[in-house]
């Protein structure tokens, strides 16, 4: 697959995915959501591949955010007929069921930090900047911003940077439960695809069944999502990798795992 604005790498079970427009700080333009949605599906479909990291090329930026040269002069009603932004919104998450990780290496802005929050989880790099500056030009979060964060950092810190557009940086991010782990830049890269090989190494049908628990929690009642749980361990038990990883366990080696 040839791309223009990102890149992507197979290292061994994992896809490396870079946004790869450095000039504009890796904006988010349609072209870039054509190419990431399409990524994201030959990631999906290919079986040798078992966790991604997503990132951005450059020192400064993981995205400033959706491209405001491409929207400047964009009529509204092109925004409501294409329904602008609607397949990146939800049909990344959507159909990814395999893990992947964002590892925001520094500014997250706008659709750059929406995009983030789409990650199963986040890991930043110490100089990393998170906002939704949206209404800075006249506008709000599109792409998920006031509907993540907030699930992510709660209300006060949400309404924060909705209403002021100021940015938190990686300290506060981490404290806020917005990213997982903060590392210093040159790190990044490493601990991502480390975290990421770690994952790959797991039994793939109980890596996806642990991602689907877990979002299920935003989405379910509290007695919906423990039986969800139950139920989803319980089909797991018949799995050959359950009797792989006890087997392994009791015979203290490492597990072999075949996705079954
Ligand atoms: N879009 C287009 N170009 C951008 C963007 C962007 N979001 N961000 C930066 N750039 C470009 C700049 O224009 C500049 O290009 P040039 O050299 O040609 O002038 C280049 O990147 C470097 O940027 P700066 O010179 O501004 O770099 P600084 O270090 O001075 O500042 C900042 C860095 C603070 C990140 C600054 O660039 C900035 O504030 N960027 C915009 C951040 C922003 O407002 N993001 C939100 C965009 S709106 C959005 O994401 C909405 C998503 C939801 C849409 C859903 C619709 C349904």
């Amino acid at each position: 697959m040839a791309f223009e604005t990102i890149l992507v790498e197979q290292k061994g079970a994992v896809t490396l995915i870079t946004l790869n427009r450095p000039q504009s700080l890796n904006a988010l333009n349609s072209q870039v959501l054509g190419e990431l949605i399409e990524a994201f599906a030959a990631f999906e479909a290919d079986a040798s591949q078992r966790c991604a990291v997503l990132t951005g090329s450059g020192e400064k930026a993981f995205a400033a955010g959706a491209d405001i040269k491409e929207m400047a002069d964009k009529p509204a009603a092109d925004f409501y007929n294409e329904d602008f932004f609607s397949k990146w919104t939800s049909h990344i998450v959507k159909t990814t069921r395999k893990p992947w990780i964002a590892a925001v290496n520094g500014f997250a802005l706008g659709g750059g930090c929406e995009l983030a929050m789409m990650a199963d989880f986040i890991i930043a790099s110490e100089n990393a900047k998170f906002g939704q500056p949206e209404i800075k030009l006249g506008v709000a979060p599109g792409m998920g911003g006031s509907q993540r964060l907030t699930r992510a950092v709660g209300k006060a810190k949400s309404m924060d940077m909705c209403l002021t557009g100021r940015m938190m940086d990686a300290t506060e991010a981490e404290r806020s439960g917005l990213v997982s782990r903060v590392v210093p830049l040159a790190d990044l890269l490493g601990e991502a695809l480390k975290a990421a090989e770690t994952i790959a190494a797991m039994p793939p049908m109980a890596a996806v069944a642990n991602k689907e628990m877990v979002n299920a929690a935003f989405e379910t009642t509290l007695d919906q999502g423990l039986l969800f749980e139950r139920r989803v361990f319980q089909v797991l038990t018949a799995s050959e990798d359950k009797a792989e990883g006890m087997k392994a366990f009791i015979e203290k080696r490492p597990g072999v795992f075949k996705g079954r």
